[in-house]
């Protein structure tokens, strides 16, 4: 990767907008903006983060493009910590083309996805988990997702990982004194003490690892599907939770035939919720093939909601359902509270013993923020609030963190059963290594080009 050319790129989404930013960065990020925007009023020389307005035209400066604000931003104190210069044009997808085609033939090449933070990242301007927490930030789905990526770019995670670190150099040099003075048959520290320095790291990576579950929840969101029998109120309850009449609802049992999936925040969780079919016996070969198709979605949720029919008896497929589902993580609601209750809740002790059903209306409303509630216990089981705690939510942060516990686990075993202190000296340096690779510092070219290449252009 050339860090000494200058890229640029449009940096707001494809389609029609007020504005459309483009983004240059590197070295001949200002003669740019020289040879193509012309100031209303005359500019000896374009001061770091000042807006400037006037056009932009062609080199020949024979024909305006757009009418625009620029500003310059000096290397180190930019995004990228190069020289930038952002250019805010109104937001015409032919417009920013065409600026961009003057931009690239006056020097700059069009920059490769993330590639502005990738420079940030090279430029030291953040580390590498701060530039995911870039991306994570751009894709947060909910609030608390976003809050999560926001503390990982404040640096949250960061300063763990060096606190981390820096508690093994100290006990690396410890035992790198121990090699040094081994033949003079010094003891720096007991074998016991030292072991007793390293269980709180381990305690800690433990610790941080254990967020992980949450975390990832919270980031990339789970699955839950609606099961029933027919005119239950499966699409009716969709419906309520994503507060809009997204499916269709009739009294005619047999109405959904397909999955209907949408995404919903639930407590802070991105829940893609799926309708489906109800499920009944039947010799209709659509409908059966519908209820084929259910039961296998069912077998891949994270969560998956039974709902009855409260204003009828308990039915074979009721039982059905309930039996081929009461092992995995469920949740059971019985629907139509607003209608007389004809559902024996006795009934449902003999299949889920000791169960609570939780009465529900999806027409009304009723009982749906405990629904959601329950969704969220069953997915999330602890009810600690982890907010201000650091929390991980990458898989390439979990694989560095286990590895780094593994060697340090190893360590200290090591150390206790006497081995010499070459052996764990390497280990620890080792899982000094792992923990680098979060922050950027032990990485290679190969992974940073897995990272970026999921980024946006113009990120
Ligand atoms: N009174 C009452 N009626 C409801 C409630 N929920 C759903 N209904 C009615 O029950 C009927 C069936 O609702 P749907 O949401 O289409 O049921 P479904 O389970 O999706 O049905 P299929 O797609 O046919 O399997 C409709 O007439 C709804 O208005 C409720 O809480 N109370
Ligand atoms: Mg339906």
């Amino acid at each position: 990767m050339k860090l000494n050319d200058t890229i640029a790129a449009i940096s707001t989404p494809t389609g029609v907008g007020g504005i459309g930013i483009i983004r240059v960065s590197g070295p001949k990020s200002e003669e740019i903006g020289r040879l193509l925007f012309m100031p209303r009023k005359e500019v000896d020389h374009f001061k770091t983060h000042h807006l400037y307005h006037g056009e932009i035209v062609s080199p020949e400066k024979d024909t305006v493009l757009d009418e625009a604000l620029i500003t310059m931003m000096r290397k180190p104190h930019s995004y990228t910590g190069e020289d930038t210069l952002e250019i805010n044009c109104h937001g015409g997808q032919v417009i920013l083309q065409a600026v961009l085609s003057e931009v690239i033939k006056a020097g700059a090449r069009h920059a490769e996805p993330g590639e502005f933070t990738r420079r940030a990242f090279l430029n030291n301007r953040l580390d590498l988990s701060q530039a995911e927490a870039v991306y994570d930030m751009i894709m947060a789905r909910t609030d608390r997702g976003l809050d999560m990526a926001v503390g990982q770019l404040k640096g949250n995670l960061s300063k763990k990982v060096q606190t981390l670190r820096s508690s093994i150099i100290d006990i690396l040099a410890l035992l790198e004194t121990s090699i040094d003075f081994s033949e003079e048959d010094v003891e720096i520290l007991p074998t016991s003490e030292l072991a007793g320095r390293i269980q709180p790291i381990i305690d800690d990576l433990r610790k941080l690892l254990s967020t992980y579950h949450e975390g990832k929840i919270y980031r990339d969101g789970i699955s839950a599907v609606i099961a029933g029998k027919p005119n239950v109120g499966k699409s009716s309850l969709l419906n309520r939770l994503l507060g809009e009449k997204r499916v269709i609802v009739t009294p005619i049992p047999g109405t959904t035939r397909d999955f209907i999936e949408e995404v919903t925040n639930i407590k802070g969780v991105p829940v893609r919720l799926t309708d489906t079919a109800g499920i009944r016996d039947t010799e209709n070969i659509i409908e059966k093939e519908g209820v084929e198709l259910v039961w296998e979605k069912l077998s891949s949720a994270d969560v998956v909601i039974i709902i009855l029919d409260g204003s009828e008896k308990l039915a074979g497929e009721d039982m059905e359902i309930i039996k081929k589902n009461r092992d995995k993580n469920h949740v059971l609601v019985i629907n139509k509270s607003d209608l007389p209750h004809m559902l024996n809740v006795r009934e449902l002790d003999d299949i889920l013993p000791g169960v609570i059903p939780l009465w529900i209306s999806a027409k009304h409303g009723e009982g749906i923020p405990a629904l959601k509630e329950h969704i969220h216990s069953s997915i999330i089981s602890h009810t600690d609030d982890r907010r201000s705690e650091t929390i991980i939510t990458n898989l390439r942060h979990k694989t560095a963190l286990e590895k780094a516990l593994d060697l340090i686990s190893k360590t200290r075993e090591n150390i206790l059963g006497g081995i010499s202190y070459e052996l764990p000296a390497l280990d620890l340096r080792e899982s000094l290594e792992s923990l680098g690779e979060i922050v950027g510092e032990t990485i290679n070219e190969e992974v940073l080009d897995r990272i970026f290449s999921t980024f946006c252009i113009g990120k």
